[in-house]
Order: structure tokens, then sequence, then C-alpha cells
């Protein structure tokens, strides 16, 4: 790509300062000019041919140029007739020297890099342009019509923006536009030499395609007189102190980050927040990189000047605490559930006049392709075993929905709900003893072996990636647990749940309706102990099932066997109830929370449904498993379709209550 940098004119205005060199060469406080700072800045973007149009002083400005030794070719094109025509002129002139796409800047024009990577890195034409900026009096302003500049000039105030003569022009447009202006400039009419450039873009814009590129927030600006140079000069000063932050939940480092960062880094001094794994947790999954190795990696790439830790998705803590003068982020968050995020980023940024820089998007390929590598590595046994542990360190509580097929583990999988920018999810799947039974059209009565039990877990974890607990029932005997154990450790299970009964097990929400055994604590406490002794890792959890409320034994009962089953090594206590309230179980968890705050405490709100998840954590219950819902709520619905084709003698009625078969056949992505 090439540019041309028109730099014929007068600069009248300028006073003093123009009286023996052009306004180009006009200087800034960093030492630089105005021309060699655009021209470093070219250069530096890998421009590597540079047409500069002369007129005024051509000979100081051609003598300047060469005295810079710059490593790009450059090529004057003088307009003779400078002091009598306008740019539409030297442009007309400059035709001739050009091809193919180009960069066209106006010589009197500062700007900051980011600005320049923005307009040179976009696809299409472009136009520096700010949508939030008032419009100016006397300057250009570019009329937007469906993301595309539709004409430019001083007049226009109706979907006009303000906007900079700094333009990307592919080499199509660039033919159009400079074929109208060459019509202009040979029609004979004088006025047509005089006008801008512009009135010939006017005429062809329906034509050409040149998106408005948003530079809000960052310098570019025209210097017409000594007013304007001051605030230029004075905006220069502030970029060097200019602080920058961006915000990274990624466990990998891809190509399209290094380019974030590097174009970050050129807008200031750039502190990188990581979000913490609580943060990811929650909108993602758990990292496969914990926190420190992320700060880490981010920390030693160049251009980070510090790395910071991000506790939530929302920045609004973060911005209050830094202050900076620049957000940083990649533009798709201005779609999908990060909008409300975005929003406040811009309020808590313009209640102390910070800026948002938005940078496009386009790295989704790579950003695919590393989130499959990532997903096949998380559902790895190794690395899915151990999440839940670290899942119970950084939330409270934890949540985990029944499944008992791939279909439902996908649902576990993928559901989320998006709430104030923030998502909810489940974290891990509940692989219940009940549920499985009766898929299978058999009672829960451990009639259902593992193996079969296991046939399950497999179809499951095959096609996700979250923990799994296990609903291990009773355990069996103590000599099949030891194997039990060890099935589960090496599938990847995260915990199981064994409960504490013995003789034929029926489900507990039977409750006392049906003769059940509580076993001995003693004998109960030898199984847990074999169990944890079995194990090869300390990753899975075994967890102690508590029946003594459903078997009407009472609160102490329960906290005596709660406290035992910690002793003989349970990673985990699970109490459960059937009443149709929280009471006992919150009673259970406050009163063994009195002397027990480590151990993790699990409930299944079933029977006392209109518990809440704040309720029960606040409680001290650490995991709230949601058993059956999947199973209660599929259930009705296939009777109700069933009956209503019997009823009509068609599937026309029932079609309506069902998910259209396009959708069914896309609900299984393939990879
Ligand atoms: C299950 O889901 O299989 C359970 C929980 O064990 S409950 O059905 O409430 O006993
Ligand atoms: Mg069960």
């Amino acid at each position: 790509m090439q540019a041309l940098i028109l730099a014929s004119g007068m600069g009248t205005r300028m006073g003093a300062l123009t009286a023996d060199r052009p306004k180009c060469m006009t200087p800034l406080p960093d030492g630089e000019t105005i021309l060699s700072r655009q021209l470093r800045q070219l250069i530096s973007a890998g421009i590597q041919r540079i047409v500069i149009t002369t007129g005024a002083f051509a000979d100081v400005l051609t003598g300047y140029v060469s005295s810079l030794s710059l490593s790009a070719e450059i090529v004057f094109v003088h307009n003779p007739e400078f002091a009598s025509t306008n740019y539409i002129y030297s442009m007309h002139l400059a035709g001739s020297s050009l091809s193919g796409d180009m960069l066209l800047i106006h010589g009197d024009l500062v700007f900051e890099d980011t600005v320049l990577d923005m307009i040179a890195g976009s696809r299409e034409s472009a136009m520096a342009v700010s949508t939030t900026l008032p419009l100016p009096e006397k300057d250009f302003k570019a009329v937007i019509e469906e993301d595309r500049i539709t004409a430019v000039g001083i007049g226009f105030t109706e979907n006009a923006a303000a906007a900079q003569p700094l333009y990307k022009l592919l080499d199509s447009d660039r033919r159009i536009w400079f074929a109208k202006i060459a019509e202009y400039c040979s029609s004979g009419d004088e006025a047509k030499r005089k006008c801008y450039a512009e009135n010939a873009f006017n005429e062809v814009s329906e034509s050409c395609c040149i998106r408005p590129v948003d530079f809000t927030g960052l310098l570019c600006s025209e210097i017409d007189d000594p007013s304007d140079l001051e605030a230029v000069s004075a905006e220069l000063e502030k970029l060097r102190s200019r602080s920058v932050y961006m915000c990274f939940s990624s466990d990998f480092i891809h190509s399209g980050h290094i380019r974030m960062i590097r174009r970050a880094a050129k807008l200031g001094r750039l502190t990188v927040g990581i979000m913490t794994d609580e943060a990811v947790t929650a909108y993602k999954h758990f990292p496969l990189v914990p926190y420190d190795e992320r700060a880490q990696l981010f920390g030693n790439i160049n251009g980070v000047a510090e790395v910071t830790a991000q506790e939530t998705l929302s920045y609004r803590k973060i911005l209050s605490t830094l202050r900076p003068d620049i957000v940083v982020h990649g533009s798709d968050w201005r779609n999908g559930f990060q909008q409300p995020v975005r929003s406040e980023v811009i309020s808590v940024l313009s209640s102390y006049g910070g800026k948002l820089v938005e940078f496009p998007f386009s790295d989704d390929k790579i950003t695919s392709a590393a989130e499959m590598e990532m997903r096949a590595e998380l559902a790895l046994p190794d690395h899915r075993r151990g999440i839940l542990r670290k899942l119970l360190a950084v939330k409270r509580p934890v949540t985990a929905i029944e499944a008992h097929s791939g279909l439902t583990g996908l649902i576990a999988e993928n559901s989320r709900v998006y709430e104030n920018g923030s998502v909810r999810q489940f974290d891990a799947m509940w692989i219940s003893s009940l549920c499985d039974s009766t898929s299978r059209g058999k009672p829960d009565i451990e009639l259902v072996d593992l193996t079969a039990r296991m046939r399950t877990v497999n179809e499951i974890m095959e096609v996700t990636t979250k923990p799994v607990i296990f609903d291990g029932d009773t355990g069996g005997l103590t000599e099949h647990f030891v194997y039990t154990v060890r099935t589960l450790e090496r599938t990847g299970v995260s915990m199981v749940i064994i409960e504490d009964k013995t003789g034929l097990k029926k489900n507990s929400l039977f409750g006392t309706e049906v003769a059940q055994t509580q076993a001995d604590t003693d004998e109960f406490c030898r199984k847990i102990t074999a169990g944890k002794n079995a194990l090869k890792t300390d990753e899975l959890m075994i967890c102690a099932r508590i029946e003594s409320l459903i078997l009407g034994k009472g609160s102490d009962d329960a906290l005596a066997r709660a406290h035992a089953y910690v002793a003989a090594g349970a990673d985990a206590i699970m109490i459960h109830s059937r009443s149709s309230s929280p009471d006992e179980v919150l009673v259970f968890a406050r009163s063994f929370r009195e002397t027990n705050s480590y151990t993790p405490l699990v409930c299944v709100p079933t029977s006392y449904c209109s518990a809440t998840e704040e309720e029960l954590s606040s409680a001290g219950i650490n995991i709230v498993i949601y058993a059956n819902q999947l199973t209660r709520s599929a259930f009705p619905a296939m009777q109700k379709a069933a009956d209503s084709i019997l009823r009509t003698h068609s599937a026309a009625e029932c079609d309506s209550m069902c998910m259209p078969f396009k959708e069914i056949i896309r609900l299984i992505p393939e990879e």
C-alpha cells in the first residue's frame, strides 16, 4: 500500500509559522514536525512508497524531506498552481503516480499511531470520523448511512459525524474518485479546481464504499491556526502519560492477543487485567491455567507494563481503582451477552473523562480453533477429576444438575442465562441413580448395576467437560466399593456420594413410607475409610450422605454421624431431607458449621424446592444438586405428545409442542 500526503497549501492562517516554510513543517513539541511525524508513522506502519504533493515552499519541503534520510521511496508531485487551486488539483496531478490501495492524508493532520492502524488495517475503504465529538462548524463532516460514508463536506448536519481527512482507499474506490477528480479538473471550469476533492467524491459516493472508522477518544486533528497547534501540542503531552487498561480471561495466548496488546500499548502505559479463576469460572469454565500462571504469561508480553487481577466480569471495581484514561476491548462485545458490561464500562469511564477504544475483532477462527483444542483437554479424565475441588475453593455454592444421557449432559454443559452482563450456568453434573434407573424404566433399588451406570457416565463424559458427581447409592459391599472408587477415579469422576443405608435401598424420597434401614455408623465409617485408602489420587472426593432426617432420626443423630464420617475420611457431607421446608437442612448446616468450617456440605433441594441457592449457601452449604429436574420436566412433555397423537389420530396438534425438526438435527454440533 502507498500513501499520498497533500502538502501544497499555503497555510496562511498559521501566520509567522508559515512565513518561510509550508504548514506541514510546523514543529511539534517533541522535536518532530507534522510531516516528519506522519512520515515516521507511515513507514513504521509498513508503507514503502509515499507521494507528497508540493506547492508553497516546494524547495524547502523537498530539501527537508531528503534531510530526514527515510527508508521509504518518496515521490514529489508539484502543483505549480498551488496559489490559485485547492488540493483537488494536487490530487489530480498526483493521480498518475498512484496505483493500488492507498492512504490519503492531509499534510496538516496530527494523529496517533492507533488511528493510523485502525484506518490502514481496515479491510475496506475507510475514513476517520468521530460519532460522538460535536459537529465542527467549519470543518469536514461525513454523512453516514447504513455504515457507509455517502457525502463529505462542511455543510452537512443530518446523519453527520465529525470527520478528518485521513482515508484508506481500496484500488477500486481510488479509481472511481480520481476519475471524477480528473473530470472536474479538466472541465475548464475554474471553480472545479478550487473546490474540495470531496465535492467530486460526493457525486460518485454511490459507487464507492467508504466505511466510517471511529477515532473517538484518540488524537486526530488538523492544524489550521496557532490555537489548533496549541491544543494539539497539549494533547501530545498528555499522550506521554496516558494509562491504558485491557482485560483477558483466556487460558491461552494466540497471535490475536499479541496483536491487540501491541496496539493497546501504542496508546499509553498498558495495564493488563487478568480475570481471577473465580471470575472465569463464573462466566466460562474453570480455567485450565491458574491465575498466577496466566498473570505471568501475559506479564511477559512486550508492551505490558503491569498486570493486575480483575475479580469480576464487570469492570466497575477495577476502573474505579485504576481510573485508566483508556479501556481497550475488541469490538465483538458490542453484540451478545457482554453488552451490559460494555455499557457499564462506558458509563464509568465517562464519569471521570476516560475513553473506550474498540479494535475490530477478527480472530474468531483462531479463537474457536484454540477453544476446540481446549475443550478436548478440559474433558480429559486427569484434568476433569480435580476441577470440583478447585471449584469448591473459589465458588459458593457450586451447582450441579442431573444428567442421565448424552443429550441431558449437553443441556447441563451448555445451558446459560445472561443476567446484567454476567453468565449463570451449572458447574457440574449429577449422575442420579433415580434418573439413570428411571430412564431405563427400572426402579431405583440398585438394580441398574455399575457396568450399566458407567455406560451412562461415559456417554455423558464423551460430550461434556464439566465435573461429574456420581450417585453411588449405598456403595454396595465395602469389598466392592474399593473397586468402584478406582473405576470412577480412572474415568475422571470428581465426587462419589454414598448414602448410609443398608439392605435393599429404596429411593429416599419415599422416606419412612417404605422399609429402609440406616447403616451402622462404624460400619459406614469403615466403608468410607476403605474407599479413601483405595484411591490413587486425592482428587476423587468421597461424600458421605446422611439419611437421618429422611428416616426421622433427627438432627442430633445426623450431626453425630457427620462428625464421625469426616473423621473416617469423608471429603464432604451430604445432608438429605424430604421435608417441604428447608428448615431442617439449614439447622443442620448451621450446627455443623459451628465446629467444622472446612468440610463441604452438599444438599438436594427437591422436596424443599423453594429454597434459594443464596439461602442454602449462607447457612454453610457448598454444593446444591438439582437432582431430577430434567427427567421430571421431560416426562410430562413426552407423555403429552403421545396422548395428543392418540387422541387426534394425527401428529398435527403435537407438532406445535415439538422442537422444529430443522433444530433437532442441528442440536448436536458436529466437531
Ligand atoms: C438420586 O437422584 O438418585 C438421589 C437423590 O439419590 S434422591 O432421589 O432425592 O434420593
Ligand atoms: Mg440416588
